[in-house]
């Protein structure tokens, strides 16, 4: 099994820091920046090896939602690639991804850090309508 080197991720951390410092000045008119909408309903995200729960989530157009991320058992990623958007599920964290979709479809959030032989066929599905 290929073990991923931790000299990878001050990079990764430090990014976010950056997106979410940007994200969160004074120009966002309005907004909550990085914590997101208070109102935005949160909806939990739970990564284990090799899927998520709950596999299948739908969204609005327009209505923003905080999803609310963590793992069960080792590190995973969630990432929305048509949305440009990604986090990492932690073990014993929730990590916080406000998020509002911009365009109706059916869409796939799939892992982005590599946890073990599944690795390549975990993902769900994102249906904005
Ligand atoms: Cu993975």
């Amino acid at each position: 099994m290929r073990q991923w080197s931790l000299a990878g991720l001050p990079i990764v951390l430090g990014a976010a820091a950056v997106a979410c410092g940007s994200d969160g000045a004074a120009s966002h008119g309005g907004g909550q920046g990085a914590l997101g909408d208070p109102n935005a309903t949160v909806v939990p995200v739970v990564a284990q090896r090799w899927s998520y729960s709950p596999a299948q989530i739908t969204l609005k157009v327009g209505v923003p939602v905080v999803f609310e991320i963590t793992s069960v058992d080792v590190h995973h990623g969630f990432n929305l690639p048509e949305f440009n958007v990604r986090a990492d599920a932690i073990p014993g964290q929730k990590t916080r991804l406000p998020f509002t979709p911009d365009k109706a479809g059916t869409f796939t959030f799939r892992c982005d850090f590599f946890c073990g032989d599944g690795h390549e066929d975990m993902q769900g599905e994102l249906d904005v309508e």
